[in-house]
């Protein structure tokens, strides 16, 4: 578990001639603006094509907030890692995953390639699977991408700058999270300096809410039940739920469970969404409401993974109720359902 360095990344990539990304298929700006960064870092310095392949197309949302700043073109769409020739690359570059099955939706995902991988990321939970990695516990992969950069000599202009920022501020949720520190910030100011624009940025992802999301939202707080025993609230979302609403899930942006983390006085909080019909499988997204309670490590018992305040994890189940009491138990089982002792708050 080392990070290489920035010097052998910088021969890594410069010896790459037919350089792939497969972006991670739980779709953020950070999966989506690392990769373009990289790719403008690479065209640059060493005239490599990065080809970034996206699971599915790129949601109306991500073109709004987008347009007119940054060309998000590059992008191929609707090409999972399934389906793609390996053979034709010579390096595959995973940045923004936790673990290389994020780049498909399967979670039992298994590259049959013995292509090169470069991972690039920023999650704790990062077991290091590639090949050659630089992993660094910062707020967003567009902060690590940054330092990297700088530190192979590659010099950041405007359009990596415009890119980067971007990742940055949606990854730290405004600097709002625990995760953010002063290396996102740092970076934010250094890339402010470049010219990039940040209140365009926070205009648009805030004051651009949509129908879609509000529905979402009227939907996540009517199912909101809250566990006083055990010190935890969470929400249902079920397809039949989501349909009867007529909410089109693809074109909001809410990660549902930060919608109800503010709840007080419970220790954490989860969103349960039925994956698809008749799957028996459940999309856990995790929240914790205190700095103390690491909802990674519920998470990581079941099979997931994430971060100490978020953290998501997919459970097979017959039905919500028995992934919520799975959840529950497994809280419980790590002491996570008792009150933080008030002289820790
Ligand atoms: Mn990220």
């Amino acid at each position: 578990m080392h990070n290489n360095s920035p010097k052998e990344i910088y021969e890594i990539l410069k010896n790459s001639k037919r350089p792939i990304c497969c972006m991670d298929s739980r779709f953020d700006f950070d999966a989506l603006c690392s990769p373009l960064a990289l790719r403008e870092a690479l065209k640059k310095e060493f005239d490599t094509d990065l080809t970034i392949t996206n699971i599915d197309s790129l949601s109306r949302r991500t073109r709004e907030v987008t347009q007119g700043i940054f060309d998000i073109s590059p992008v191929h769409e609707n090409t999972p890692p399934e389906t793609i020739d390996f053979s034709e690359h010579d390096l595959l570059i995973v940045i923004d995953s936790g673990q290389l099955s994020h780049i498909s939706t399967d979670d039992n995902f298994q590259l049959k390639s013995d292509i090169k991988i470069l991972n690039i990321d920023h999650h704790e939970s990062n077991p290091y699977y590639g090949h050659y990695n630089y992993v660094k516990i910062y707020g967003a992969a567009c902060t690590v991408l940054y330092e990297l950069l700088k530190e192979m000599g590659i010099k950041v202009d405007f359009e990596m700058a415009k890119y980067l920022l971007l990742g940055i501020i949606t990854d730290n949720g405004f600097f709002q999270y625990n995760s953010t520190g002063a290396i996102d910030l740092r970076t934010s100011a250094e890339l402010m300096d470049m010219g990039v624009n940040m209140y365009d940025y926070v205009w648009r992802l805030t004051f651009n809410e949509d129908f879609e999301d509000m529905k979402l939202m009227g939907l996540v707080y009517s199912n909101l039940k809250i566990d006083h025993k055990n010190r935890t609230a969470y929400s249902t979302l079920l397809l039949k739920d989501i349909n009867d609403r007529g909410i089109k899930l693809k074109e909001t942006v809410y990660a549902t469970a930060d919608l109800i983390k503010k709840l007080k006085d419970v220790n954490y909080v989860f969103t349960v969404e039925e994956v698809s019909e008749g799957e028996d499988l459940f999309n856990i997204s995790l929240r914790s409401h205190y700095k103390q309670i690491d909802v990674s490590k519920i998470a990581v018992a079941l099979g997931g993974g994430g971060h100490k305040m978020a953290s998501g994890v997919n459970i097979p189940a017959k039905t919500a109720e028995e992934a919520i009491a799975k959840i529950i138990e497994t809280a419980e089982n790590l002491g996570l359902n008792t009150p933080i002792p008030e002289s820790s708050l």
